[in-house]
């Protein structure tokens, strides 16, 4: 499976804040936002990932940040973003993006960085890593305004 490119590309070391107008990620039951970004498998083996690594952030106000630690520099890549390949795509519809258990990409739970709820998202390429991440999309599991 190839990776989407209809992506924005946030170049080595760029970020990208993503905010949800008239809506928040709440900490429910399990992941509660996935970040969808273009890994494939090299192979096709699923520890053998061709990541573009990328650190999120989150936050409720736009000015105190919150980050899921992203510092592994060889597989497993822990809370980055950027090594899960994707399989909802929304030109055949047929998988959920919004569950964690399909969807593929990176799945964020905010407790374990005990937030609780979350009205923007930041990704930044980690510039330490020689690839860039490129952006599919977000998507909310545990919306505080579904
Ligand atoms: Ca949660
Ligand atoms: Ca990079």
């Amino acid at each position: 499976m190839a990776g989407s490119l209809d992506v924005v590309s946030l170049g080595d070391g760029g970020t990208v804040t993503v905010e949800f107008a008239g809506n928040k990620i709440v900490d429910g039951p399990g992941a509660d936002f996935i970040v969808f970004e273009n890994p494939f498998l090299i192979g096709g083996a699923p520890d053998n990932p061709y990541a573009e690594l990328g650190t999120i952030e989150v936050s409720d106000d736009g000015v105190h940040w919150s980050a899921f630690p992203c510092a592994a520099t060889v597989y497993p890549y822990g809370s980055c973003a950027g090594w899960h390949p994707v399989y909802a795509n929304a030109d055949s519809g047929n998988i959920d993006p919004t569950d964690p258990d399909v969807a593929g990409g990176d799945s964020f739970d905010l407790a374990d960085i005990g937030v609780r709820v979350a009205r923007y998202v930041r990704i930044t390429d980690r510039p330490d890593v020689n690839t860039v991440f490129d952006l599919d999309a977000v998507a909310i599991v545990n919306a505080l305004c579904p």
